[in-house]
């Protein structure tokens, strides 16, 4: 197959492990994971599900930090290496625009993405019930709350890391109240960040497999290569014992990304280790960033591990991207525009 490759920036200081002889799939997970563990600052429980960025030459985290009441912040961390994680035990301040001060009442699945040189922090937050949630930071002390993108109920936003034809384009996932027994991948699109319209459905549950058989939704910001945006995503199936969530991955069209043009019929990552299989929810890897260096084509992700501890996998852009390419699926109407 031809080189493939990402389109950004170089990130010498990543981190990586080579792919162990005999790994089966395209995905490997580092041999010293899980990277955070249980009771991992003072008054948190478990963090997990969670966004790391480079960020001055260290890293950066927001962090889905479940405190010892049992419910969900934002929780900033710092680290050298991207591995070992010191978590600040006061959560993330957020502010109005007025610079008043402006919590949400809960927040988790955090995704932060850097577009024309501003963060933003994507969330689940409370809107009368679980809804998209915003906010932008240039320097990781001062996080501005946006206006909530979409009505309630939706989870899983997550932004493309610049303006496509103009617009920041958002992917979401509309859903329930409760635990969601349903739901497809939507894109947006805004030209300011406050008022998003041009809906577009982008990606259907479903597929042969049975992986993926109840709902999707989208994961760490896709990533842009040479034959399109690249993303990890969660995929989710139920059993007598509940739901089991893996990852996925598919490639979209880089000027028209509601047209997905390959996509793994098979997962890339589930269950099988005893910090995905055992925890506070059992048997669940759910994706949340990527660090990617576009001149090595390394891609580290990471993902929550049984709603209780943060993984690290690694692969690189041509192994993924041959992978979906070579297993690729047309689901449903997901390789044009969809219904409007
Ligand atoms: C989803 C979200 C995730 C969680 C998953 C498994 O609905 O709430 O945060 O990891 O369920 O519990």
């Amino acid at each position: 197959m031809t080189e493939v490759r990402i389109i950004g920036d170089k990130l010498t200081n990543m981190p990586w492990q080579e792919k162990p002889s005999g790994t089966a799939g395209p995905v490997w997970r580092h041999s010293n994971n899980p990277v955070i563990q249980r009771n991992p600052a003072k008054g948190i429980a478990r963090i997990f599900n969670s966004a790391v960025v480079p960020f001055e030459g260290r890293f950066a985290g927001v962090f889905r930090a479940e405190t010892i009441n049992g419910r969900p912040h934002l929780h900033l961390g710092w680290s050298d290496d991207a591995l070992n994680w010191s978590i600040e035990e006061e959560r993330i301040a957020f502010v109005d625009e007025a610079g008043k001060p402006f919590q949400p009442n809960y927040a988790y699945d955090p995704r932060v993405i850097k577009v024309d040189g501003t963060y933003y922090i994507i969330w689940c937050t409370d809107f009368y019930g679980a809804a998209i949630g915003a906010a932008k930071t240039q320097d990781f002390k001062t996080f501005v709350r946006l206006e909530n993108p979409f009505l309630p109920f939706n989870r899983n936003g997550v932004l493309f890391p610049r303006k496509i034809n103009g617009n920041y384009v958002m992917l979401s996932r509309p859903s329930d109240s409760g635990h969601t027994p349903f739901g497809d991948v939507f894109l947006s699109e805004s030209p300011d960040f406050v008022y998003w319209g041009k809906h577009r459905h982008v990606m259907s549950k479903g597929g042969q497999g049975w992986w993926q058989s109840v709902k999707i939704g989208g994961g760490p910001a896709p990533i842009e290569t040479t034959e399109g945006w690249l993303m990890f995503y969660h995929g989710v199936t139920g059993t007598c014992n509940g739901l089991v969530y893996s990852m996925g991955a598919v490639i979209l069209d880089r000027d028209e990304p509601s047209k997905v043009k390959y996509r793994s019929a098979n997962y890339v990552l589930t269950p099988e280790e005893w910090y995905e299989e055992l925890g506070f929810v059992n048997n669940v890897v759910f994706p949340c960033a990527t660090l990617h260096d576009a001149e090595t084509g390394r891609i580290a992700i990471y993902y929550g591990a049984a709603d209780t501890y943060v993984g690290v996998a690694y692969t690189t852009v041509q192994e993924i991207v041959e992978y979906v390419k070579e297993t690729s699926e047309e689901v449903a109407d997901d390789a044009g525009i969809g219904m409007m």
